[in-house]
């Protein structure tokens, strides 16, 4: 070994020590680094009506929309579900200024000028 490389070593070997704990105040307990996780099958919560169905806009291509369609799903939340054409300009930009999905509509919190807050 080169002795550059062993002045090297002993050089990383001394910044290494200066990380280390001094055993005088390590953590006397023990770490539980467990990872098992006990499974659960998944119970539906209550079912989520609106007086007024709020309406989820998507693409059918657009994974974004699949996310929401999933978590509500998940929260068992009931939805009116609208495909945009993937030319139809004029249903995202008015509900939300620009074209995009997913857009999700609560008619009851719809603001005055008629867009999604
Ligand atoms: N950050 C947005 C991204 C949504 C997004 O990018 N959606 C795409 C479709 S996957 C979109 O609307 N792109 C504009 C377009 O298709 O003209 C979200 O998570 O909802």
């Amino acid at each position: 070994m080169k002795l550059s490389t062993v002045a090297c070593l002993a050089t990383l070997a001394s910044s290494a020590a200066a990380f280390a704990i001094p055993a005088a105040r390590a953590p006397s307990m023990t770490l539980s680094m467990s990872t098992t996780i006990e499974a659960r099958p998944f119970e539906k919560g209550p079912r989520v009506v609106m007086d007024q169905l709020p309406i989820l806009y998507v693409y059918d291509h657009c994974p974004f929309c699949v996310r929401v369609r999933l978590a509500l799903g998940v929260k068992n939340v009931k939805y009116l579900i609208h495909f945009l054409a993937n030319d139809d300009v004029a249903t995202p930009t008015a509900l939300v200024g620009k074209k995009i999905a997913p857009i999700f509509e609560i008619p009851e919190e719809k603001n005055r000028h008629g867009r999604v807050p």
